[in-house]
């Protein structure tokens, strides 16, 4: 994604303003969050920004400017937020956008995870400071999905960098198809050193779900 459709983005994902308080942590599904998520619809002000979007540092040369590459099989999905909420001052945000190669270092090697032309997109939860905006490393998220009562996605999302977003917390994901599914994100407090500002707060593992549409052509 080019700097300024992240820019873009990221305004729009200021002004939607969904704040879905889930103070019941622990509690599983989390009724009251389920019935105000964020749907396509409401993010279609996303300004449809850039369609092709890179996380792949050899495809971009100019901050600003940043070609994609072009992945036989691979759908561009627009970046748009699925779902966005709160939870103790902390901005929780699910974003949707083409699928893309990213490699994972484990301190050692590098490991290349490519789509296939199954993958649906690239799923990030960015976590950040609801104040400052901030992200919030150190934490981790773990992602189900469901469509109806099926489970269609299970899984921990990378811990992850980019040039644009930085850290946030992603992976692709396979959905089977158009339709309404319903997203639940695990949040785990982050495990790190914290300045006093951040004292007290995200000790605990939050739950949050929302109800999100997809269709291929958004
Ligand atoms: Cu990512």
């Amino acid at each position: 994604m080019n700097a300024i459709g992240r820019s873009k983005h990221r305004a729009c994902t200021l002004r939607a303003v969904l704040s879905v308080g889930c103070l019941a942590a622990m509690l599983s599904g989390c009724a009251a969050a389920d019935k105000t998520a964020t749907t396509q619809a409401k993010r279609k002000s996303s300004g449809g920004g850039s369609a092709m979007v890179s996380m792949n540092m050899a495809s971009s040369t100019t901050p600003g400017k940043t070609v994609a590459p072009l992945i036989k099989g691979i759908t561009p999905v627009p970046t748009q937020v699925l779902a966005s909420t709160k939870w103790q001052g902390m901005a929780i945000s699910a974003e949707a956008m083409t699928a893309v190669p990213f490699v994972v270092f484990n301190g050692t090697q590098e490991q290349e995870i490519k789509p296939s032309s199954k993958t649906t997109f690239h799923l990030m939860v960015m976590l950040s400071d609801a104040q400052t905006h901030v992200p919030i490393p150190y934490a981790s998220v773990w992602a189900t999905i469901h469509q109806g009562s099926k489970l269609v996605y299970d899984e921990r999302l990378w811990p992850m960098i980019s040039r644009y977003m930085g850290p946030h917390y992603g992976n692709n994901v396979s959905l089977p198809g158009a339709g309404d599914y319903k997203l639940s994100l695990l949040v785990s407090p982050p495990v790190a050193a914290r300045h006093v500002e951040y004292q007290n707060v995200w000790l605990k593992p939050h739950r949050a779900s929302f109800a999100f549409h997809w269709s291929r052509t958004s």
